[in-house]
């Protein structure tokens, strides 16, 4: 005998663009996303009886994407992933949850003779900024919101010593070396009571979003960083203290190793040490370094 342990289902990759058009200023701003949304309720006998009664069609469901893309703003994205999802629990009384992931694309504006263009962008790296938007009937909105793939490496300011050194060990210390990773930052927010709440929070969500970016950049730049590790930690704990309504925040680093080349084979050219300025870069392996940071229990008092 078997059973449905669990089942959501829904429209992935909904490809949605908006172009915000100043009749007055001429200026035109736009976003892109990519959006998913899966729906969790009573829909078991749509698996288990190929009872199709209670489907919200997957098209329907991109089809509501857009017709609420026309008639809401789409930022703040956490904004819009609420609207979405409460929107399903709301009008389809069998649907208890509707999880809604969007990611944002860049498009940043062209600035042409040091003037910002009123209507040309320009996609200026692969970071995106995203949004895990969970809508629970009866239970609120847990939102989750992050950076990723924001790539980012500096030439110096970075050491690694000190670590285990035992019979699997060949790694040598560092007092300088290159890092390079690819940010994957998430930050989440405390559990919102409903849609309301969520609005009333719009111009938190894009103070966050900068902040976070802000303190990420400024402190991968300046750290003389002893670690992934420890430069990670400081950074979340930091976003922390910028956003009081952010409960946990979440990185994923990988360490993009830059070795040194060997060149003495070749003439007895120095390529080591203080003398490298040539280096390997290497797809893989990568180190991956994550961790969670919350507020200690007397930060929450
Ligand atoms: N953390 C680092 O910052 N660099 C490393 C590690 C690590 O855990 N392991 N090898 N290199």
């Amino acid at each position: 005998m078997s059973k449905l342990a669990s089942a959501r289902y829904g429209k992935d990759n909904v490809r949605l663009f908006k172009v915000h058009r100043d009749d007055e200023t001429g200026v035109q701003t736009v976003v892109e996303m990519t959006i998913c949304c899966l729906l969790e309720g009573d829909i078991d006998v749509s698996y288990t009886k190929a009872d199709n009664s209670v489907i919200v069609a997957t098209d329907s469901i991109k089809n509501t994407i857009y017709i609420l893309a026309k008639q809401h703003p789409v930022t703040s994205p956490e904004v819009f992933g609420s609207i979405v999802g409460t929107h399903f629990i709301e009008t389809y009384k069998h649907i208890h949850v509707a999880h809604v992931k969007i990611i944002t694309h860049r498009w940043t504006r062209m600035s042409i003779d040091g003037k910002p263009h009123p209507h040309s962008f320009l996609r200026d790296g692969e970071e995106t900024r995203d949004v895990q938007v969970d809508v629970t009937e009866g239970k609120g909105i847990e939102i989750a919101s992050s950076i990723t793939g924001l790539h980012v490496l500096k030439s110096t300011g970075s050491q690694f010593w000190g670590f285990i050194r035992d019979e699997y060990t060949t790694l040598p210390e560092v007092w300088d070396r290159i890092l390079c990773t690819e940010v994957a930052a998430t930050w989440k927010w405390k559990k919102y009571a409903d849609l309301k709440a969520v609005r009333a929070d719009t111009v938190k969500f894009e103070d966050a979003w900068s902040s976070a970016r802000d303190i990420i950049l400024k402190h991968f730049a300046e750290d003389n960083s002893a670690s992934v590790q420890a430069t990670m930690y400081r950074m979340a704990e930091q976003i922390l203290t910028a956003v009081p309504q952010v409960e946990t925040v979440d990185f994923a680093l990988p360490n993009k190793h830059y070795f040194e080349v060997d060149l003495k084979w070749h003439k007895g050219i120095k390529n080591t040490g203080k003398d490298a300025n040539v280096y390997a870069p290497q797809s893989s392996p990568n180190g991956l370094i994550k961790c969670t940071v919350a507020r200690s229990e007397r930060a929450k008092l």
